[in-house]
């Protein structure tokens, strides 16, 4: 007696696999807009983006979406968010206890909990292992990013990467602020870099940072507070939330009035 009743060759696994993949690869050449940075700004700005209808390309360098959220504070698997954030949390089905007018959070639920919601969109296609490595720029706006696959961007070999377009793009890669840097060694932009740790002015100036940088390129998360010199913080997460909420609200201002 078998225990399989459907079984599957690796034929076949691979067949599956290069299909599904390659679609959508092939689908996101061409997005509304293009999420760089898969951390807690990055991935609710795709949530909020996608629930409006738009179709959103999200891409990490690394293998696990969730940036800094798993790292947590010191390996110590929670995070501290700000009570106005509480109706995010509801939203998203994080859990949270509530203590001295603040929210604890498990770091792993926060992380799988928000990855779990965008992925569930099929209008927000996510690739993992995909460096971004250059800005396009096309009639004066930028208009998609080139990339390349991690691994050949790690080993440093000598392979041409390609472009995938979008009407805007958004930096949410952290603190290196990787596409404003990009974006800098051609048109200059005033890269003020972060100032020292102070959780509750970071938190305040990540929101206000969060900004349309030049047409089509738009920052949020910590690399905001990078491009304009807010203070860095550390294991308080309602900051990256609300940016990412306010840069899908400029980005789908600029998408509503885009022309090509
Ligand atoms: O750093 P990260 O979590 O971004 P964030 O949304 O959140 C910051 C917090 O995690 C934390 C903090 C809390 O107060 O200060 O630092 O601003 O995630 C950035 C993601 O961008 C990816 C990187 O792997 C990470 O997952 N990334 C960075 N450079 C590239 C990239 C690149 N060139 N191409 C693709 N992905």
């Amino acid at each position: 007696m078998k225990n399989i009743k459907y079984p599957i060759s690796d034929e076949k696994i691979s067949r599956l696999i290069i299909k599904s993949y390659f679609e959508d690869l092939y689908n996101a050449v061409s997005s509304d807009v293009i999420i760089t940075g898969a951390g807690p700004s990055g991935l609710y700005c795709a949530i909020l983006l996608a629930k409006n209808g738009f179709k959103v390309t999200v891409l990490d360098k690394k293998l696990s979406p969730g940036g800094g959220i798993w790292g947590d504070a010191m390996s110590f698997n929670r995070v501290v968010l700000q009570k106005d954030v509480k109706d995010i949390l509801e939203e998203l089905n994080i859990p949270y206890n509530e203590e001295e007018n603040a929210l604890i959070v498990s770091s792993i639920s926060f992380a799988s909990n928000l990855i779990a919601k965008a992925t569930s969109f099929s209008n927000i296609k996510f690739f993992n292992l995909i460096s971004v490595v250059d800005l396009y720029y096309i009639d004066e706006k930028i208009s998609g990013v080139v990339v390349n696959n991690s691994t050949i961007e790690l080993q440093k070999l000598f392979v041409d990467p390609m472009v995938l377009v979008s009407k805007a793009v958004l930096d949410a890669t952290g603190h290196d602020a990787v596409l404003v840097s990009f974006y800098n060694k051609r048109r200059k932009v005033d890269m003020i870099k972060e100032f020292f740790m102070n959780a509750e002015r970071g938190e305040e100036e990540v929101i206000n940072n969060t900004k349309m940088i030049a047409p089509g390129l738009f920052v949020a998360g910590m690399a905001a507070n990078n491009v304009y010199g807010g203070h860095r913080m550390g294991p308080i997460f309602g900051g990256m939330l609300l940016s990412g909420k306010k840069a899908a609200n400029l980005i789908a201002d600029y998408l509503n009035t885009y022309k090509k």
